[in-house]
């Protein structure tokens, strides 16, 4: 892979860096896209899944939605891409993943400092008194529920996943986070996704804005090539390894 002299005098010197990821970083685990020419949404249409209306027309539908793509995510591992980001902490001051995803991976590859923007598929809630359950709760109120989706143990509510739909707000105190730090980032690495998804798509833009040198990874130009310094188009897991190895050789030189 080849960089070129600017990228390479970014690398060296950052201290701040923030990665803002999306479903791409997820695809070489096995978990699909939403675009693209893999992504699931070609034939769903997000509207008839991803949103409070779409859950109380047809809860059983979305509730199976989740639970299908929660036991995916579940038996999936975090690929190199993820293990590359979390890498990264050891060579700079500070790292901070802002990601789109749901699936959980970025944790369970070790990244310490992840912002959640749409949530975290592993959690779930209840539509009315908002009370969380676990996983094993989560498990035994499904066997109660029979064929239906699951009920609140406590007022028999629907219980949802704790994401965001669309229509709904970000959790105010993450997306305040994840501004601050693109705001003060040196470098921002932009990987996998198609930046057409708002306000989160507002990070590298942040970034952008306040002097951070962007970087975007994706196996295909998007939103995001027109504003990028630097794009490399590779998966992933091929490309976040290769610029992790070559910051360990010029940072310690
Ligand atoms: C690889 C790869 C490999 C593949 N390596 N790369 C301004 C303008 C227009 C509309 C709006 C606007 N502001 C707000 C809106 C409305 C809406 C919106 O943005 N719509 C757009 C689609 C036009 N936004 C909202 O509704 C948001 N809320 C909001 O605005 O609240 C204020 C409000 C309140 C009340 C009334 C009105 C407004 C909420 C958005 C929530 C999004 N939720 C979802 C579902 C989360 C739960 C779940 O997972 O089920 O979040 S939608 C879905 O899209 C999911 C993702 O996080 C998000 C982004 O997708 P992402 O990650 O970019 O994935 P893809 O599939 O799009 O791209 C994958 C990329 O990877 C591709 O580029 C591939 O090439 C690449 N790739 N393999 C590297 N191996
Ligand atoms: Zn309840």
């Amino acid at each position: 892979m080849k960089f070129n002299d600017h990228f390479l005098s970014k690398l060296k010197t950052a201290q701040k860096v923030v990665f803002f990821t999306g479903a791409g970083i997820s695809a070489e685990s096995g978990i699909s896209t939403f675009r693209g020419k893999d992504g699931i949404w070609n034939k769903l249409k997000p509207e008839e899944l991803a949103s409070f209306d779409a859950f109380m027309r047809n809860p059983k539908l979305v509730w199976e939605w989740y639970q299908y793509r929660r036991k995916i995510a579940h038996d999936t591992k975090p690929n190199l891409g993820h293990e590359a980001i979390k890498q990264f902490e050891k060579l700079v001051d500070e790292v901070t993943v802002v990601t789109q995803n749901v699936d959980n991976l970025h944790n369970r590859a070790g990244s310490k400092n992840v912002l959640e923007l749409h949530g975290n598929i592993e959690r779930n809630y209840c539509t009315d008194c908002r009370t969380f359950f676990s996983p094993d709760e989560i498990s035994k109120l499904e066997n109660e529920s029979g064929s239906e989706s699951p009920r609140c143990s406590k007022c028999s509510g629907l219980i949802r996943p704790d994401v965001v739909w669309f229509g709904e707000f970000l959790p105010q105190d993450v997306f305040s986070e994840a501004e601050r730090k693109a705001s003060g980032c040196d470098i921002c690495f932009v990987v996998g996704t198609s930046a057409i998804v708002y306000p989160a798509a507002y990070i590298p833009i942040t970034a952008r804005q306040s002097g951070a040198f962007i970087v975007e990874v994706n196996i295909e130009s998007t939103e995001m090539t027109r504003i990028a310094d630097e794009s490399f188009f590779g998966k992933a897991g091929e490309v976040l390894p290769k610029i992790v190895e070559k910051a360990k050789e010029i940072r310690i030189n």
